[in-house]
């Protein structure tokens, strides 16, 4: 017996897309061997942000971030495979680009640019709980 293939949502942030690295995130997903399921280039609204990143309602870098994230265009992806969740979580790295570790998405392309809210590049579900609920949020006929 198999355990259920996992699937996570994957989304190249708005600095991640004006600099062109959809292709390079999405190089790195499929060299790691997992698949994509669903793939969209979108504006995030507000409304869709405040349901997404409902746990940091409140924080110091609340605002900064639903500002950042309805900047500019994302590619947002549905990603499938077993341990996708944490395998992707890998690749991304530590959530401060400065401190996370060169080989990872956010060490090799990251940086801070001083400002009140990290941009770096890429966010991955961090539970099977929150990738079905973001997936829902992003992908609502997946
Ligand atoms: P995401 O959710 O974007 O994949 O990032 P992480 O899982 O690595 O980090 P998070 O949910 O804790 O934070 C969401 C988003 O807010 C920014 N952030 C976070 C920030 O600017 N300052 C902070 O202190 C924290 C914790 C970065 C990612």
């Amino acid at each position: 017996m198999t355990t259920q293939i996992e699937r996570s949502l994957v989304l190249v942030k708005p600095d991640g897309f004006a600099r062109g690295l959809s292709g390079e995130v999405l190089r790195r997903i499929e060299a790691k061997g997992y698949t994509l399921a669903a793939l969209a280039v979108t504006t995030p609204t507000r409304e869709q942000l405040a349901e997404h990143y409902a746990e940091h309602e409140g924080k110091p870098f609340y605002e900064p971030l639903v500002d950042f994230m309805s900047s500019g265009q994302v590619t947002a992806v549905v990603i499938e495979g077993h341990r996708c969740i944490e395998g992707f979580r890998a690749l991304a790295g530590a959530t401060d680009p400065t401190a996370a570790l060169p080989g990872t998405i956010r060490g090799d392309l990251g940086r801070d640019w001083g400002k009140k809210v990290q941009e770096n590049i890429v966010h991955g579900s961090d539970s099977p709980e929150s990738a079905a609920r973001e997936i829902a949020i992003w992908f609502p006929n997946l």
